[in-house]
């Protein structure tokens, strides 16, 4: 069985999060998506989510595309999670180009970058709605 891992903080959960989610299961049987916790939230982006970790996972974890979620605590841990899950592959969309090539050897898996869903965003949204 082919298992694929995933990472984001899906906050204002919105067709672009969902696009990339039932892309990364077409790539594999089992997708297992690591959630940011809030605290990584805040030191990736300078601002705690809007929704509290306990949302944002509960939402991903009722997707039919995902087969199970995990607190992500640090992005310098991918290589362990990568480990403890038994993945073979590790999906990111392509903001993170790059990023991430170094666990390809590390843990002898492929590295694959999806394309991000266009004009669409959390803080996009919210601009949206403020304005
Ligand atoms: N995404 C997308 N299209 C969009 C918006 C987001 O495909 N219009 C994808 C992102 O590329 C990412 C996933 O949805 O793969 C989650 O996006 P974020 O919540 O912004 O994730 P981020 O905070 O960048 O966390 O370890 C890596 C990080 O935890 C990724």
């Amino acid at each position: 069985m082919k298992i694929g891992i995933t990472f984001g903080t899906f906050d204002v959960f919105h067709y672009g999060h969902l696009r990339i989610l039932e892309r990364s299961k077409e790539l594999c049987d089992k997708l297992i998506v690591g959630v940011s916790s809030d605290e990584l939230n805040f030191s990736k982006k300078g601002k705690f989510p809007i929704y509290n970790y306990e949302e944002r996972s509960k939402i991903i974890g009722s997707l039919k595309v995902v087969d199970e979620v995990f607190k992500e605590e640090n992005l310098e841990l991918k290589a362990e999670y990568i480990k403890q899950f038994n993945a073979s592959v590790l999906i990111m969309g392509d903001d993170w180009e790059g990023k991430f090539d170094w666990v390809k050897e590390h843990c002898n898996v492929d590295v694959i970058y999806l394309p991000r869903t266009p004009s669409i965003s959390t803080t996009a949204i919210i601009e949206k709605i403020r304005n």
